[in-house]
């Protein structure tokens, strides 16, 4: 689905360590994290003190925090980002159905948008400028609608980094995007402050629509309007491939279930989101995330991981002890977490079952695979095609077909 999806079967030198597009398109690093942005003057400082007087006077007087007059005091970019050292452009379509279920997605271009959107990346100090365009049907956002009176329009909605009101992506701060136009979205991933005493936000994030349907974007995320997004510290370790395992209602992975889930052709496997592919050895990386109204958890055959911020353990021996080693992670929805393993460490190529462990859900089809590779690339016999599916054929991954989850 990528233009840089590999052939496993290709000869050729081995992947530049360091981030790559698999789970759909990523992000490209832009500036580098020695050069974080200036402080912003006080220019910023004074925006605020002002807006928090209006905010303030506009509940006082009963009514929302943001009229229109006020949203042109709110300050633009968070404190600490001068100027955004990176843009990025998003769009916001329309896909084929599922079945009667109407699927929607960001991509980097509208040809490649899908469910989960491209996987963003950001380095701790880097300030981001998403720019979305919506180009979402009128129509499409009316059927999804579950108020008359609701707006129509999409959004960015993120976890983790900061952000103004101007970029909170909601319809209460009219930082939507109505059909067939566009908005910018600045996002930081503010350095940790030991002064302060103020963690980083350095982690395992996601964004997301906020308005589809209503006021808090079920509709939008339901329909596959949600993302990954990395951000990196100095000095973390850099993943040959990241996958996104985004865990939801109907006992879904990436909106699918059961055979959908795992489309991976068994002769030219081609990364996506519906096919977990890695030769032995290299670094995989997932971006959990649970949506919907449903607990689940996150669990990988035969592999396991450090429950720290990236999977990876350092140090002494004792201070490893410190550090549960869990095969296993409860996921509640809006939580995300990220895991980095190592493919087939120690037990080799193989078709490695990944899936929620609420028994009921696993039955019904919350599970997938991570295909192993030999160090050639080649498919090892057998496994993670011959399960009981209760769905057929392959999909292209983020086209929606073939996939089962019905109301
Ligand atoms: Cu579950």
């Amino acid at each position: 689905m990528t233009a840089s999806a590999w052939r496993l079967t290709d000869d050729g030198p081995a992947p530049e360590p360091g981030p790559k597009a698999e789970s759909g398109p990523k992000a490209e690093f832009g500036a580098t994290p020695d050069t974080p942005p200036a402080r912003s003057g006080s220019t910023t400082r004074r925006m605020l003190v002002v807006a928090a007087i209006v905010v303030l006077s506009l509940v006082g007087a009963g009514g929302f925090a943001v009229a229109g007059g006020a949203a042109a005091l709110l300050p633009e970019r968070p404190e600490g980002c001068n100027q955004p050292d990176r843009t990025v452009t998003l769009y916001a379509v329309e896909l084929p159905r599922d079945g009667n279920q109407i699927r929607l997605g960001y991509g980097l271009t509208p040809q490649t948008a899908s469910y989960p959107g491209p996987t963003m990346e950001m380095i701790e100090g880097e300030c981001l400028a998403v720019t979305l365009h919506n180009q979402v049907p009128a129509a499409t956002l009316e059927q999804l609608r579950t108020d008359p009176t609701h707006p129509l329009g999409v959004s960015l909605h993120v976890h983790g980094v900061k952000y103004t009101q101007l970029s909170d992506g909601t319809a209460q701060s009219f930082s939507y995007v109505p059909p067939g136009q566009s908005r910018t979205y600045t996002w930081y991933a503010k350095k940790r402050d030991r002064a302060a005493g103020t963690p980083g936000t350095a982690g395992y994030w996601w964004y997301h629509d906020h308005v589809v349907g209503g006021p808090h974007g079920t509709k939008g995320i339901s329909s596959g309007l949600f993302g990954g997004l990395v951000v990196r510290r100095v000095g973390d370790p850099k993943p040959d491939r990241t996958y996104m395992s985004v865990f939801g209602d109907q006992q879904s992975i990436n909106l699918r279930r059961g055979a959908a889930a795992d489309t991976c052709d068994p002769v030219n496997p081609q990364p996506g989101p519906t096919c977990i592919v890695a030769k032995k050895g290299e670094r995989v990386e997932f971006i959990v995330v649970g949506i919907g109204n449903d607990m689940h958890t996150f669990h990988i055959h035969g592999h396991s991981w450090a429950d720290t911020r990236t999977g990876v353990v350092t140090g002494t021996n004792a201070e490893a002890d410190q550090v549960p080693t869990v095969d296993n992670k409860t996921l509640g929805p809006g939580d995300s977490f990220g895991v980095q393993i190592v493919a087939g460490d120690s037990v080799g190529p193989g078709h490695w079952m990944i899936h929620c462990h609420m028994q009921f859900h696993s039955d019904a089809g919350m599970y997938t695979t991570m295909h192993v590779l030999d160090e050639n690339g080649n498919m090892p016999p057998g496994g993670g095609h011959e399960h009981s599916a209760t769905s057929s054929g392959a999909a292209p991954a983020g086209s929606g077909a073939g996939v089962h989850q019905h109301k």
